[in-house]
């Protein structure tokens, strides 16, 4: 039977009537037939609403209470449903299920999130971006709730409310909005030395991915794996997108904000639909106690990560994104994340935050979802068989059968219900513990700016740029030119170069650099993995040209220019004056997917303008289709033009400064080795070409 609910809803086995053919009769939530819906029950048509009308009521009730509390962090995300698949047994470190046998998969969900925004925020902010993992394995769920960047900003979880409120818009005015450019986080910041590793990835264009299908994932913390021997190994999960990483840069962020603030969401929805299904492998860096006792930081602190060089992650798993959603409320919204749910096999280390995550999740939950019985939800609820004791409570939809509802009892197997098993159960690593009991942080965590120099020094030049540039612009917002100069002072124990950069950027006195914890600093070798540039990828597959044209553009060129694309595996809009398309030259219509002022440049990765010479002049005196050019020649992205276009480049001020990433589409056959150019995604040359900032003094 149709119905007109997302099945996660209809399970209640609510019954729906059809009048004839297809068409589901609209009833109450009760199940009454509901005759008008387009007019409340009055005395008299120009009568008051009356009492008894049960319809309008119910329908306003309901209404009434459809928000739920937004998640106090992460609030905005999006979530889609695929499937893990384990490529390498890990049987000899855990004895975990779901990690035994190779080719085994089980059902995932994944929510990424942006972490300060409200949930109507926009999703080019510059922020962290959660990567929310849940694995439905045989074993209970189990919730790898993670971030794109691998370290945190805090070492102990007393310190999240803080960091939080410090991020979120000021209390007293309510702004800014989803971002980190104001005086509370930047004073925060520099007055919590710990983050500043972390400050480093946020400010890189970590922070501004190009899409969710190619940024990185991690689990951040140490977390242990336990074989049936009871053997414990240390653990850190890693998510490498096959898609490669790729960001977009800052002035394209702020613009894509303004074009399409769904820009992340649309994306993933568009990419799965299409069948383009993104993937991660899954990998893990696995060390026992002899690497932690020898590592020169604190394996439970999350604000370090382990270098690859040091530990290599070593590749055990795909996760495959292959199902956009139902229903957005019943499955992201309602999702529920939870640190503390790992199966047999997996446990956690002693690190602060996440001893602390533990507690603050499931008690969010409850907040959130409003009852104790969120695990009833279809999303929430395990795909394995379950048996317990729990019951009633508000919206008890699976209450357990049989007449025994408590434990010991000596009702047999048929109505005494559930039994412990001590050999399939969860069992806690037996980790001896002692000491005096403190409110104490580890000296071993004292060393604040080590691996902020290693990430920094890890990047390309041009991400060097980036990073500087970002820090110039966030605290250039920022009004108190204490916190400025006080963050610069941390900035000198990173990079001197970088806080030189930073103090001329902001036209600041270079101040004393801050005094450290442990001033013991170590310069440690660079790690390629730390860059987003040396892990691009080699092809174009899953990026998006635009392709702005106008009547009377030359049809062999567009043709093979869509030919190249889907041999590339990549997808491309049509952009044109009108939505209603234009004719080619050889009088074929093709729609357009964008108008100009809807679809900027900014919402591709690269650009070709496939113009008539009558087009290209009406293109001239359009502002929007100037900018287009004009911000995707700032944007460092590949351009490929028809000679026609010439006019078009010239009116916007960029004909003489065209360079070799802006190709000639001459012919038909210049189409193949335009689109094989932009397998380079930008060309980083011309920012330095483009930016007062980078001009010599
Ligand atoms: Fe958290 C949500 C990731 C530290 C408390 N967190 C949340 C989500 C992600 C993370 C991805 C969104 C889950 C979803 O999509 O529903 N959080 C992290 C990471 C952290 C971290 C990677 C550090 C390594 N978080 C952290 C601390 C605390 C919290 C230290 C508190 C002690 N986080 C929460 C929360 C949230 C949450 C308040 C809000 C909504 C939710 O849990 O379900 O409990």
């Amino acid at each position: 039977m149709s119905n007109s609910f997302a099945e996660p809803q209809a399970e209640g086995g609510e019954t729906h009537q059809f009048a004839g053919g297809d068409v589901a009769v609209l009833t109450t939530a009760h199940g009454i037939p509901v005759a008008d819906d387009q007019n409340s029950l009055k005395q008299g048509a120009r009568g008051p609403i009356l009492l008894e009308d049960s319809h309008f009521r119910e329908k306003m009730f309901h209404f009434d209470h459809e928000r739920i509390p937004e998640r106090v962090v992460h609030a905005r995300g999006y979530g889609a449903h695929g499937y893990f698949e384990l490529t390498e047994s890990l049987s000899d470190v855990t004895r975990a299920d779901v990690l035994q046998r190779v080719g085994e998969r089980v059902h995932a969900f994944v929510r990424f999130s942006t972490v300060a925004g409200s949930k109507g925020s926009a999703d080019l902010a510059r922020d962290v971006r959660g990567f929310a993992v849940k694995l439905y394995t045989q074993e209970g769920n189990w919730d790898i709730v993670g971030n794109n960047i691998p370290v945190f900003f805090i070492q102990d979880a007393i310190k999240f409310p803080d960091l939080i409120h410090a991020a979120k818009p000021e209390p007293d005015r309510d702004f800014p909005q989803a971002q980190t450019a104001h005086d509370n986080f930047w004073d925060f910041i520099s007055l919590t030395p710990e983050s500043f590793h972390m400050v480093m990835w946020t400010m890189s264009d970590r922070a501004i991915p190009r899409s969710l299908r190619m940024m990185e994932g991690f689990g951040v913390h140490t977390f242990r794996l336990v074989n049936a021997d009871g053997k414990s190994t240390f653990v850190k999960f890693h998510w490498k997108p096959k898609q490669g990483l790729q960001s977009v840069m800052w002035n394209e962020a702020v613009k894509i904000n303004g074009a399409d603030p769904d820009f992340h969401r649309r994306d993933l929805w568009d990419a799965i639909n299409a069948g383009d299904f993104p993937e991660w492998e899954l990998g893990v860096q696995l060390f026992d106690d002899a690497f932690a006792d020898s590592f020169d930081f604190d394996v439970l602190d999350a604000t370090k990560l382990i270098p690859e060089e040091l530990v290599p992650v070593c590749i055990v798993g795909r996760l495959v994104l292959d199902r956009v959603v139902d229903n957005f409320f019943a499955e992201t919204e309602q999702v529920a994340f939870m640190t503390q749910n790992v199966p047999p096999g997996i446990d956690f280390s002693n690190d602060p935050l996440l001893q602390g995550r533990n507690f603050s999740y499931l008690d969010t939950q409850i907040k959130r979802l409003g009852s104790t019985n969120f695990s009833h939800l279809p999303i929430n609820a395990p795909k394995c068989p379950m048996a317990h004791f729990q019951q009633d409570g508000h919206m008890a939809m699976r209450n357990p059968k049989g007449r025994a509802n408590y434990e010991p009892n000596s009702w047999g197997a048929a109505q005494g219900g559930p039994r412990e098993d001590p050999a399939r159960g969860f069992t806690s690593f037996a980790q001896d513990a002692d000491g005096p009991k403190q409110r104490v942080r580890s000296e071993s965590f004292a060393d604040y700016y080590s691996q902020a120099r290693q990430f920094f020094t890890s990047q390309t030049p041009i991400e060097q740029k980036h990073i500087g540039d970002a820090i110039v612009f966030e605290l250039s917002k920022v009004e108190r030119p204490d916190i400025r100069s006080r963050t610069v002072s941390h900035l000198l124990n990173i990079d001197a170069k970088l806080a030189q950069t930073v103090a001329d950027g902001l036209g600041l006195p270079l101040p004393d650099p801050a005094q450290a914890a442990r001033p013991t600093m170590m310069d440690l070798p660079p790690s390629d993995a730390l860059s987003i540039l040396k892990n691009g990828p080699d092809s174009f597959k899953g990026r998006k040209l635009g392709i702005l044209m106008t009547d009377g553009a030359d049809a062999a060129i567009f043709n093979a220019l869509v030919k190249a694309v889907g041999k590339e595996g990549a997808v491309y809009e049509v952009v044109a004056p009108k939505i209603g398309g234009v004719t080619l030259s050889d009088g074929t219509a093709v729609a357009a997917k964008q108008k100009i002022d809807g679809g900027p440049s900014v919402l591709f990765d690269a650009v070709a303008v496939v113009a008539s010479e009558e087009g290209a002049a009406l293109l001239a005196i359009d502002a929007a289709a100037k900018d287009f050019v004009t911000d995707a020649f700032a944007h460092c992205k590949y351009i490929g033009l028809t000679a026609e276009a010439q006019a078009l480049f010239e009116k916007a001020g960029i004909a003489d400064d065209l360079d070799e990433a802006c190709l000639p589409l001459a012919t038909a056959k210049d189409a193949g080795a335009f689109i094989a150019a932009c397998r380079a995604l930008r060309h980083w040359p011309r920012e330095l070409a483009v930016d007062l900032d980078a001009q010599p003094a």
